[in-house]
């Protein structure tokens, strides 16, 4: 079939990849002309493995083509941001209906418009579907297809995770839902389920990184509870998940990425329910006061001190640095306090008491250091991201340039053992 994806994002440009190199003639539309045209230039910025190579092959079998101009198409994919506005407490949904205003603008009878962006309950009835008809002047269901996909590929395993995973579909009536579930089954292995309609699909994809986000926090109090025992919380998790029906994460300096932080706040849309959710939130937002604490543990005058804080990417081995716990320890380092505003913009960070190396992050606005600018005259490094080559670092040679040797591993990557051979005061997380 003919695939228009709109949005080339993280999501979007894999997939528009994935439809062309299974048969289909896919259009790459997105609304920033930079980024057309860097990818006609076969250039990908995204940090994803396997990610360049991928749509190069698809560019070249001439499948995909990425244009400036939205296209006509029988399938109509939107993979749109949805930033969550910090001061109306409220998911952004501009993208997604300036998505749904331009699909209209070319849309025919018996096309299907499929929205993969994670949104909040009735999004996708309530806020697409008017878009769609009264630009298009067609009906939802009865003139074309209207359903919800939500995208659930992991960063960092992107290609993979978008054949294997199964998929939900909520059509907005059984016709759309064959029309849409008929797309991925094109190229995903995994189960396609459908739903009753779009807002349980909806719902679905918020409940999963929610689970994922209250489950994490509870590995972090874990983690907190054990320090006051003097207990290594990482042994006890281990020794706890040998339980049959036992499975608790990884403690960590908090949460972050683009999804995790933000979608639990969306389940609170139109719901008053929510209780343990938010808890987990200020659970998980707490860990950067934790590591703080540890830090207090080794040096006293904390202000005084430099620290380094290795890893500025949200987890390992990506380069996204949104609602990075990383840059999140740095503001509050420099500043005393926690910020509201949720670590996105980077911003110049500008403290000589902070040092911060990242070698997967490329971002002008951040004052990255190479490894050995960071750590010299440091008192305390801090690993804040499992990259791997974290787990490579020479403890040696770093005390050689640190003007103290300590170290926090939040992410239990070190050999904590070859550190304090090494001579180094460690704590972990
Ligand atoms: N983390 C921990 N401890 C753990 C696991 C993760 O502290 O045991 C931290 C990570 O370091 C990171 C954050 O949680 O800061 C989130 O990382 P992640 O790898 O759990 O997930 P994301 O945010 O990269 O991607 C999630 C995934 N959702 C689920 O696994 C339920 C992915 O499948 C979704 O597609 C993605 O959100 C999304 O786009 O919604």
């Amino acid at each position: 079939s003919s695939v228009c994806v709109h949005g080339l994002g993280y999501v979007g440009l894999p997939t528009a990849a994935m439809l062309a190199t299974h048969g289909h003639d896919v259009y790459g539309y997105d609304t920033d002309p930079v980024l057309t045209r860097e990818l006609r230039d076969g250039d990908v910025s995204l940090d994803e493995p396997g990610l360049e190579a991928f749509v190069a092959r698809a560019v070249e079998s001439g499948r995909l083509r990425i244009v400036d101009d939205v296209a006509a198409a029988a399938y109509h994919v939107i993979c749109v941001p949805t930033p969550f506005d910090e001061d109306r407490r409220e998911a952004n949904l501009d993208y997604v209906t300036a998505a749904g205003r331009t699909v209209g603008t070319v849309l025919r009878e018996g096309d299907t418009v499929i929205l993969e962006s994670t949104v909040p309950p009735g999004t996708t009835e309530r806020h697409l579907k008017p878009v769609i008809e009264s630009e298009s002047g067609l009906a939802a269901g009865r003139d074309f297809g209207l359903a919800h996909c939500p995208e659930t590929v992991l960063p960092g395993d992107v290609i993979a995770e978008l054949r294997e995973n199964d998929r939900i579909v909520g059509g907005v009536d059984a016709r759309s839902a064959t029309a849409a579930v008929r797309l991925y089954e094109s190229f995903v292995d995994g189960a396609i389920r459908s739903t009753e309609g779009p807002t349980t699909a909806e719902f679905v994809k918020l409940i999963q990184n929610t689970a994922r986000d209250v489950e994490i926090a509870l590995a972090n109090e874990i983690a907190r509870i054990a320090h006051d025992y003097g207990i290594d919380s990482r042994e006890a998790i281990e020794m706890a998940n040998a339980h049959p029906r036992v499975d608790i994460l990884q403690p960590g300096p908090g949460v972050g990425g683009h999804c995790l932080p933000i979608d639990p706040w969306f389940l609170g849309a139109d719901s008053d329910a929510l209780d343990l959710v938010p808890t987990a939130r200020a659970v998980n937002d707490g860990m950067i006061e934790f590591v703080v604490d540890l830090l207090e543990e080794l040096l006293s005058d904390l202000d005084e001190k430099r620290v380094a804080v290795f890893g500025a990417a949200y987890k390992g081995n990506v380069d996204d640095t949104r609602m990075s716990p990383g840059l999140e320890l740095v503001r509050e380092l420099q500043h005393g306090q926690k910020p509201s505003a949720p670590a996105t913009d980077g911003g110049t960070l500008d403290t000589p008491g902070v040092a911060i190396h990242d070698p997967h992050v490329r971002d002008p606005t951040l004052r990255l250091l190479d490894v050995e600018e960071a750590a010299t005259d440091a008192h305390a490094i801090v690993i804040a991201t499992d990259h791997d080559e974290f787990a490579e670092l020479d403890p040696d040679r770093l005390r050689e340039l640190m003007a103290d040797p300590n170290v926090v591993d939040t992410r239990a990557i070190l050999d904590l053992e070859r550190w304090r051979n090494a001579g180094f005061e460690a704590r972990r997380v």
